[in-house]
């Protein structure tokens, strides 16, 4: 049997905190938009708008979301309320948004109870592209074209190794 057709919506929902937290999230953009998967971005509190993120959730797995991207900094509870919201897989990004540089966010996002996970990348930028690189992978085990596009990534990126230079060249 083969896979299902990739659904012709966005496969991703970025929800961040708040729009301080937007310049965080470029690279996690341009990633996706790099392996061509299709991607919806919101701001949405978890603290503020909890109705309204419940809302977003359930109307967004019904047109074919399937992976979900929570940023946020402080003490940053989207990205497990957005576990506590859906079974598709949450992918967490802590944000530096305030005195203790991130670590708040990071310890927010990684402490999820047994049973709820949220797939917790590193605090800021370097942690939005990754979750648009986990993104990939997760969404390739049923997509055989992003499967070879996300191949594609990891030759090139082993294509830039500098074997036996001269440092001080
Ligand atoms: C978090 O609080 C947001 O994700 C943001 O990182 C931080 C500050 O939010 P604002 O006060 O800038 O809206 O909920």
């Amino acid at each position: 049997m083969s896979p299902d057709p990739p659904s012709p919506g966005p496969r991703v929902a970025v929800i961040c905190g708040s729009r301080s937290d937007l310049p965080a999230l470029r690279g996690c953009f341009d990633a996706l938009d790099a392996y061509e998967i299709g991607w919806e971005a919101s701001v949405i509190s978890a603290h503020r708008q909890p109705e309204v993120l419940r809302a977003y959730v359930a109307a967004a797995t019904e047109r074919g979301v399937q992976v979900f991207v929570g940023a946020a900094g402080l003490a940053a509870h989207l990205p497990g309320t957005l576990a506590t919201l859906t079974a598709l897989p949450v992918i967490g990004v802590p944000l530096d948004a305030g005195a203790l540089g991130g670590a708040d966010a990071l310890y927010a996002v990684v402490q999820m109870p047994p049973g709820v996970p949220v797939a917790t990348m590193a605090i800021g930028s370097p942690g939005a592209r990754n979750a648009a690189h986990l993104s990939a992978r997760i969404l390739a085990l049923a997509d055989p074209a992003l499967a070879a596009r996300v191949e594609r990534f990891r030759a090139h990126q082993a294509a830039g190794a500098e074997l036996a230079i001269d440092p001080r060249a």
